[in-house]
């Protein structure tokens, strides 16, 4: 069987596309240009300097760009923001606005050949809309009728658990805090959400590991490390002013060792415009030593790591903390004792290292007394990131590299309040202790069986179990994984309601009656119920602070987030139940009393949200080297070595984001820093295994991946581009390529789905509109088509 899918194409002309010159440096002047270039193209004069004065500022609004965290007040910039936070600002506070009359003359099947590209910059959402059973178009509806509808059907299920409310992590604190109270007063814990596909595998493994599942490190520690590693994890593009702190690091005298498939220029240089060093190009050099590492290598990396440190410890002495091991930890001589097998061989097939490289690594760590971990995606998609992350938690805790200043794990998180949100409850798995409380404060009986997570709600959604669909923000069609099996599955849904600001594919690939509920963004005043509304945040090292928009909303008919999610619950679950649903959308600061109630290490939120900089929620490996595990201590874990290899004639793929896109939104067709310009469909190869095929730089192929039970997924016309790789390693931007991931590939124990590594296959050109052109004449270049390809680098 093959699942295939045409994809819609039509509004980007990838013919245009070009291929440059990869850059060997991150930001510099360019990144302020492009900052302010679409800044002024969506918002304006005004709207750009009203918003980016107030961004990340304490007395301003939380970028919306990612969950890097802010320097302490004291130190902050006035332009405390990057080129990507600047893009993802102009993205929301844009002046465009889609109205009524673009539903009229768009029906869903116009919508649906329309690329996400596309769709997102129509503008902003601004009129709740439904679209009817058997209706070909969207058409108004109000706010009142909306939340009836809702209410209504909700009611009418059989039972709670055939709803599925999925979150993506830029909702704020208040309204994800509401969200699953009211999921859970109406009786399910069918709460999935973006981190299901994001970082799973870190809080799986760590909640193991050291008994919570989040980064133990501060932007001190970064700053004051001596070795900071960065495993897949692309920072230029991702969280670009984490390039600031590596660039404090280094000036204090930090070392840093990159692992990457891909040399990121944001590994290697930082040019940052705020410096006159940055300005001329000089920039700081990050990188000491970087490892090109094949996909899926990164377990046995660490294995092998382990083990010279280990030797050099038998060898000299020094190199372990054995204090630590002993007060502190479990598990060491069994996992010490199965690292005197290890097999070299194996360990380099798996990373395409040498075991000299390995040893050179592993050199950094001993010579280093405080190490700061950092890693991404690059590390948790894969069928056994659980524990590949284990694996790096062994080699921090056998140098006692947590809970010290300058050292710890530091999972860099995504979407900007994706940890907040966890934290006030958004977890289908949410432990008995948050339910206790939940149900002592609000007199509410919530159910204990875990609910659904993203991947299991695709298959109670296809396999008719799910009737109703509510995404708050996101875009699940689009970010999940196995594209043909997600969209159909959602079109099996009786009902879908989409809490969204702008226009995506979840709304085109929609339940039988579906409806849009347009909220106002982070960037806009919030005056619901008479008063001006602050909400909160927190970010990748637990930092919690109040956010408030300086905009005027891009229209008067926008409900916040809260007032949505409490009229709704209103509607469903009536007005004389426990919970004081208009008395939380009357004034924020009740819904924060009861975080202070409900949520650990909540005490006095309230009062404490407003302090300059917020406050940091406890911690206790980072705070008093405590392991709330159940052993009461760090666990080291012996894990087995597992290797992904592809079959001859195979590649691995990795789906990554560009320079110019946030997750499924598009903002632009530039991926600067590696040479790619107006056009997305491109496909990364290692120069020889271009060589080896049949295929030239240039050519048209089509991606095609093979699963274990025989099934095949086909993504059609992607450009093939040469590129520093590693060999069989594959690079495709997502989420063009998430037709080629099969729903039941995930990670062990976090189910996450495995985005970074595909076994495929390349064929010829199947899709009719492109297969005329599919061949290298068509891919035009300002400097001719370069290959930029350091083969010292590539294993
Ligand atoms: N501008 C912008 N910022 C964003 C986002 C965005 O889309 N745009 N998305 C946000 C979100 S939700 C997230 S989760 C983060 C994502 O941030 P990243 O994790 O940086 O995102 P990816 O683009 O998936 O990049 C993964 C990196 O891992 C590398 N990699 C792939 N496979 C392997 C492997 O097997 N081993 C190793 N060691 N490396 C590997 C890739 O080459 C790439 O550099 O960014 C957040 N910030
Ligand atoms: N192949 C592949 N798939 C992946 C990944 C990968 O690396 N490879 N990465 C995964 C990861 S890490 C993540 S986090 C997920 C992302 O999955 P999601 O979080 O579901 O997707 P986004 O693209 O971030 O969602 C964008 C939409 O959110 C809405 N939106 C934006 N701002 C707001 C707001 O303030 N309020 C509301 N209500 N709506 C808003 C807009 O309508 C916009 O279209 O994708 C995952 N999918
Ligand atoms: S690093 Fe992330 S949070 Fe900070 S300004 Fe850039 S995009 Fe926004
Ligand atoms: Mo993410």
């Amino acid at each position: 069987m093959v699942l295939r899918r045409k994809a819609p194409m039509a509004d980007i002309d990838e013919n245009n596309l070009k291929v440059g010159h990869r850059k060997k440096a991150a930001a510099g002047v360019p990144a302020v240009a492009v900052s302010m270039k679409r800044s002024l193209e969506q918002m304006g004069p005004y709207r750009t300097a009203r918003t980016l004065l107030k961004l990340n500022q304490a007395d301003g609004f939380d970028c919306q760009g990612c969950a890097w965290p802010d320097p302490d007040p004291e130190h902050r910039h006035a332009a405390e923001f990057c080129e990507n936070g600047a893009k993802a600002v102009a993205e929301e506070a844009t002046k465009r606005t889609v109205s009524h009359e673009f539903f009229a003359e768009n029906s869903l099947a116009d919508l649906s050949g329309r690329t996400d590209y596309w769709l997102g910059h129509q503008g902003r959402l601004v009129h709740p809309v439904v679209k009817r059973s058997g209706g070909t178009h969207y058409e108004p509806i109000s706010w009142e009728d909306a939340f009836a509808l809702v209410g209504d059907k909700l009611r009418s299920l059989a039972s709670p658990d055939e709803a599925i409310f999925y979150t993506s992590g830029k909702v704020s604190n208040e309204a994800a805090y509401v969200y699953q109270l009211f999921s859970r007063t109406y009786g399910t814990n069918n709460l999935p959400d973006c981190s299901n596909m994001c970082h799973e595998s870190t809080s799986v493994a760590l909640a193991e590991t050291i008994g919570i599942g989040k980064g133990s490190v501060s932007l001190d520690d970064v700053h004051h490390a001596e070795l900071i590693i960065i495993s897949g994890q692309n920072p230029g593009t991702n969280h670009p002013r984490m390039l600031s702190a590596l660039e404090i690091a280094k000036q204090n005298g930090a070392k840093i060792l990159a692992i990457n498939p891909l040399p990121e220029a944001g590994l290697f240089r930082f040019d940052n415009p705020q410096t006159p060093r940055g300005v001329s190009g000089i920039g700081t050099g990050l990188a000491d030593m970087f490892l090109p590492i094949r996909i899926n290598g990164d377990l046995a990396l660490w294995q092998g790591v382990a083990a010279v440190l280990l030797e050099a410890e038998e060898r000299q002495g020094g190199v372990l903390d054995r204090d630590f091991i002993e007060s502190s930890t479990v598990g060491f001589d069994a996992w010490a004792a199965e690292l005197k097998n290890l097999d070299w061989t194996e360990v380099e097939r798996a990373t395409g290292l040498t075991q000299a490289q390995v040893r050179e690594a592993a050199q950094m760590l001993i010579d280093s007394d405080a190490t700061v971990h950092c890693w991404a995606m690059g590390i948790t998609q894969h069928r056994n990131s659980v524990g590949t992350i284990k694996e790096i938690v062994n080699v921090s805790l056998m140098q006692g590299n947590i809970g010290k200043p300058g050292a710890g794990l530091c999972p860099v998180r995504g979407h900007s309040n994706v940890q907040g949100d966890r934290t006030m409850g958004i977890w289908e798995k949410v432990p008995d202790h948050f339910l206790d409380a939940l149900a002592a404060h609000h007199g509410i009986d919530p159910p204990r069986e875990h609910g659904l997570d993203t991947v299991d709600s695709i298959r109670a959604l296809r396999d008719g179990k799910a009737k109703v669909f509510m995404g708050l923000g996101g875009n699940f069609v689009q970010a999940a994984p196995d594209t043909v099996v997600t969209e159909s599955a959602m079109q099996q849904a009786e009902l879908t309601v989409q809490v969204s600001t702008k226009l995506n594919r979840s709304h085109v690939t929609c339940g039988d009656v579906a409806l849009i509920l347009p909220p106002l963004g982070r960037s806009e005043q919030d005056r619901t119920g008479g008063r001006d509304q602050r909400v909160t945040v927190e970010d990748s090292m637990s930092a919690v602070h109040a956010s408030r928009g300086p905009l005027k909303p891009a229209a008067p008919t926008l409900r916040s987030e809260v007032d949505i999610l409490c009229s709704i619950a209103e509607a469903t679950l009536g007005t004389d139940g426990p919970v004081p649903w208009s008395s939380y959308r009357a004034d924020y600061t009740e819904i924060r009393r009861a975080i202070s109630v409900v949520v650990p290490g909540c005490a006095a939120y309230d009062e404490k949200v407003d302090q300059p900089g917020g406050f940091v929620l406890p911690h206790p490996p980072r705070d008093t080297r405590t392991f709330p595990t159940e052993p009461g201590k760090a666990v080291f874990s012996v894990v087995p070595m597992s290797v992904l290899q592809q079959p001859e004639g195979r590649l691995l793929l990795q789906t990554m984001r560009s320079h110019d896109q946030f997750n499924t939104t598009i903002y632009g067709l530039s991926d600067r820093y590696r040479g790619i310009s107006d056009g997305r469909r491109v496909v990364f190869l290692h120069p020889d295994d271009i060589t080896e095929s049949p295929w030239q730089e240039g050519d048209l192929v089509d991606l095609v991946s093979e699963w274990e039970d025989g099934t095949e997924r086909r993504a059609s016309s992607f450009r093939i581009v040469s590129y520093a790789t590693p060999k069989g390693c594959a690079a495709a931007y997502y989420p063009e390529t998430n037709p080629l991931i099969p729903l039941d590939s995930t990670a062990e124990a976090s189910n996450t789905p495995t985005s970074k590594g595909i076994v495929i296959r390349l064929e010829p050109n199947t899709a009719g509109h492109d297969a005329s052109e599919g061949n290298g004449d068509a891919v035009g270049s300002d400097e001719g088509h370069k290959s930029d390809v350091e083969p010292e680098q590539l294993s």
